[in-house]
C-alpha cells in the first residue's frame, strides 16, 4: 500500500531528524528525485550481437557489461518482462526490486555508528579524511589533486612512513571513478584508516609504508558521487554538460592512452560515452597531471564494482600486453590472498577478454603511457546486490581489498624509469626533456634521434629499430635527489625533421623511447 509506505518513511525521517547529532545527513534522506519502483535486474545469457541489441530496446541501463556472449546484467522494468520472455533469451531475475535495495541503504544512514558501519556521503568523507590527517601528521597529509567540473576538490591523502625520503616509490589508489560504485569509496578509506593507524603495529602496514608512499584517492569522482546521494542512486558518469544537452562523460573512457577505441561511445547520452577528446574532462585530467608531477609512482589500482576481478591492462586491444605473464602471476597472488580472507572466489585476467573492451581507461593509461603496474579492481559482489551492496559487507569487501593491495606492496615491482618531453618540440628553440625514476645523483645521459621518414637503425639496447639518418645529439645531466634529471637543448633547425624518439639511459636502465612530433 503506497500511501501507508509514504507515511511510514515519512514519520521515521521525521522521527530520526528530530534525535541530536543528525547533522550532516540530513539533506541527504530527502528522497531522491529520481525513484526505482517497478525496476529490476535481470542476468540474460546473450548469444549474440543481435542479443544485445534486442536488451538495448528495454533496457537503459546495463549494469555488469561483457563480451558478446555469455551473461550480462541489465536492469529493466517490470512492464518489460513479457518481452524478454517472448525473446527466448535465457535469463533469472538478480534483484527483484531495485527501489527497495535504495530505502534499505538508506535506512541506515545519518544512524550514529562506527564509520564503516555505514555508506558515507562527500562531506563525511572529506572530514573522516582530515581527522586521519590530524591523527598522525608525521604520516599523513591531505591535498587536492584539482577540482571536479562543479568545482568540488578532488581529495588526495597521502601516507608514508615518517621523515621518508624526497623520490621514495609510491602507489595510488582510487575509488569511485564510477559514482554510483558506492563501496570503492568505503574499501579506499578503510585501506587509509588501517595505514594511518596501524604504522608500528602492524607488519604489513608497517612495510608498505616504509617501502612506499601510499596515496590514496577514495572520490575521483565528486559531483557524479555526491548526485547519486541527492537525486540519481545509479548515476555512472561525471556531471560534464555535454553538446546534445545530456550529462556526463564516463571517466574510465576519457584517458588518453588509446582513446577512443573499442568498447567506448561516441554518444553522449550512452553510459560509456568518452567525451569529446582525451582529457576533456578535469577529473582525469587533474590525476593524470598528479601522476606525471609525481613520476616516483610505479604502480595504481583504479577501484570499481562490482564482478569479483583483478585486471590488467590491456581493455583497448585482445593483444596481450608485454609484461602479461607477470601480470597474471601478481594477479594470482592478489587473488589468493584475497580470497583468503574471507573465501569469496575472484577471477584475475586482462580486461579486454576477462569483462570486455574498454578503451580510454584508467588502468592502460597507467600501464601504457607512464610504464606503471597498472591494475583495476572489480569489487564485491556478483550480482546479488550489485553496486546496492548491504552496509555489512563495507568491512569484508574493505579487508579483501587491502589484501590484494599488501601483495602488490610486496611484489618486486620493477619499472623503467619514464621519459617526458615538456613542452612541444620546435625547430630552433629549446626543447626540454626530464627523466624520472632514475638513481639519485648520478648522470643520466640523453639521446634522441632524428627520423625524416628515410632509413633504419636497429638500437641494439633498446631492441628496437628506428628510421633514422643519424642519432645525432645527445646530452647528459645529473639526477636530483629525487632522481629526476632535466635535459634543456635547442632542436636543430635545418634538417627535414620529421619525428623525433627520446630516450634516457642510466648505469643500464634505458627509459621507455617517447615519440614526438616536430613543429
Ligand atoms: O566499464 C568499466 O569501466 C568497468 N566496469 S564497471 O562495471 N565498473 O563500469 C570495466 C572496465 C575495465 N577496467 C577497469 N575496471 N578499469
Ligand atoms: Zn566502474
Amino acid at each position: 500500500m503506497p500511501a501507508f509506505k509514504g507515511l511510514l518513511i515519512a514519520s521515521v525521517v521525521a522521527f530520526l531528524c528530530a534525535q541530536p547529532g543528525f547533522g550532516q545527513g540530513v539533506d541527504e534522506r530527502i528522497p531522491q528525485s529520481i525513484r526505482f519502483d517497478g525496476e529490476m535486474v535481470v542476468r540474460v545469457q546473450l548469444e549474440s550481437e543481435a542479443d544485445f541489441r534486442f536488451m538495448e530496446t528495454i533496457s537503459e541501463d546495463v549494469w555488469s557489461h561483457h563480451i558478446v556472449q555469455g551473461p550480462v546484467d541489465f536492469r529493466i522494468s517490470r512492464s518489460d518482462l513479457p518481452a524478454l520472455d517472448g525473446s527466448g533469451l535465457e535469463y533469472e531475475v538478480l534483484i527483484a526490486d531495485v527501489q527497495a535495495l535504495i530505502e534499505a541503504e538508506r535506512a541506515g544512514q545519518g544512524v550514529d555508528g562506527d564509520f564503516f558501519s555505514q555508506y558515507q556521503n562527500f562531506n563525511s568523507v572529506v572530514s573522516y579524511l582530515n581527522t586521519l590527517a590530524a591523527l598522525r601528521p608525521d604520516l599523513a597529509r591531505v591535498e587536492s589533486i584539482g577540482q571536479s567540473v562543479q568545482d568540488r576538490e578532488i581529495w588526495a591523502i597521502r601516507i608514508s612512513s615518517p621523515g621518508s625520503e624526497p623520490g621514495k616509490p609510491a602507489l595510488v589508489f582510487n575509488g569511485c571513478i564510477h559514482a554510483r560504485e558506492w563501496i570503492t569509496v568505503m574499501a579506499t578509506m578503510w585501506t587509509a584508516d588501517r595505514l594511518v593507524r596501524e604504522y608500528g603495529s602492524d607488519a604489513d602496514v608497517t612495510f608498505m609504508l616504509d617501502n612506499y608512499e601510499i596515496i590514496i584517492i577514495p572520490v575521483l569522482n565528486p559531483d557524479g558521487y555526491v548526485y547519486t546521494w541527492t537525486n540519481n542512486r545509479m548515476w555512472r558518469k561525471n556531471r560534464s554538460s555535454n553538446s546534445d544537452g545530456s550529462r556526463g562523460v564516463d571517466l574510465n573512457r576519457n584517458w588518453g592512452y588509446k582513446w577512443g577505441g573499442r568498447g567506448a561511445s561516441t554518444s553522449p547520452n550512452s553510459d560509456t560515452y568518452r567525451g569529446p577528446g582525451p582529457f576533456s574532462e578535469p577529473e582525469t585530467t587533474a590525476l593524470a597531471e598528479f601522476v606525471r608531477a609525481n613520476p616516483q609512482i610505479v604502480g595504481g589500482i583504479d577501484i570499481h564494482s562490482y564482478s569479483q576481478l583483478i585486471l590488467h591492462p590491456w581493455g583497448y586491444t585482445i593483444q596481450l600486453c608485454d609484461d602479461h605473464d607477470e601480470f597474471q602471476a601478481l594477479g594470482d597472488q592478489m587473488e589468493a590472498a584475497m580470497e583468503a580472507e574471507h573465501g569469496t572466489q575472484w577471477i584475475n585476467g586482462p580486461v579486454y577478454t576477462t569483462i570486455y573492451p574498454a578503451s580510454g581507461v584508467t588502468s592502460d593509461w597507467y600501464y601504457g603511457e607512464r610504464g606503471m603496474y597498472g591494475l583495476s579492481y572489480e569489487l564485491r559482489d556478483r550480482g546479488q546486490y550489485g553496486f546496492t551492496l548491504p552496509a555489512s559487507q563495507i568491512v569484508p569487501a574493505s579487508e579483501e581489498t587491502f589484501a590484494g593491495i599488501v601483495e602488490l606492496a610486496r611484489w618486486p615491482i620493477n619499472v623503467p624509469p619514464v621519459l617526458d618531453v615538456l613542452g612541444d618540440l620546435v625547430r630552433g628553440e629549446n626543447a626540454t626533456v626530464r627523466y624520472a625514476r632514475g638513481i639519485p645523483n648520478e648522470d643520466v645521459y640523453f639521446y634522441y634521434s632524428i627520423r625524416d621518414q628515410e632509413g633504419t637503425t636497429y638500437i641494439p639496447f633498446l631492441d628496437v629499430t628506428l628510421d633514422i639518418p643519424q642519432a645525432s645529439l645527445a646530452g647528459s645531466a645529473a639526477a636530483d635527489e629525487h632522481g629526476q634529471a632535466t635535459l634543456v637543448t635547442t632542436v636543430p633547425r635545418n634538417i627535414p625533421i620529421l619525428v623525433i624518439w627520446l630516450q634516457g639511459a642510466q648505469t643500464g636502465i634505458t627509459s621507455n623511447v617517447v615519440l614526438d612530433q616536430i613543429n
